[in-house]
């Protein structure tokens, strides 16, 4: 779509940080990390927010949430478990919805915080 900051970056027009492409989807760093690991995962189409979609993207959205641990684990944030299955690591997925939901680029994407304990408390 004409003037839409992230399908500029699906197209390459505009150049970002990519960690992972494949036809549908593309993944790359945030340029305002607020974690030490921040990732934004986006489908390729234009899909201006959440509210937009309905059943007939449950395989776009699947895939986007699919991807994630996968992302984790190239990025080490994934969940690790200690020998006596205490839980460590982890990240945090966010997608923002619209005004109230605090979303500022108007295409579909979801966040992938990660890392140290610091930015823990953040909501
Ligand atoms: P949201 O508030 O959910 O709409 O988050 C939009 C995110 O997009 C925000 O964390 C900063 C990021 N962002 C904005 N412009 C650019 C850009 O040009 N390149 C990259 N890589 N990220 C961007």
């Amino acid at each position: 779509m004409e003037n839409c900051l992230f399908c500029k970056i699906a197209s390459k027009q505009i150049p970002s940080s990519v960690v992972y492409e494949d036809d549908d989807l593309m993944a790359f760093k945030d340029i305002h990390p607020a974690a030490p690991v921040h990732l934004l995962v986006i489908p390729k189409i234009h899909l201006a927010t959440l509210s937009e979609c309905d059943a007939s993207h449950a395989g776009l959205l699947g895939k986007m949430l699919a991807l994630v641990p996968r992302l984790a684990a190239e990025n080490g944030c994934a969940v690790t478990y200690d020998a006596d299955g205490t839980p460590g690591g982890g990240f945090k997925t966010m997608i923002n919805s619209g005004p109230d939901g605090g979303q500022e680029v108007y295409h579909l994407h979801l966040h992938l915080y990660g890392g140290a304990r610091p930015w823990r408390g953040q909501r």
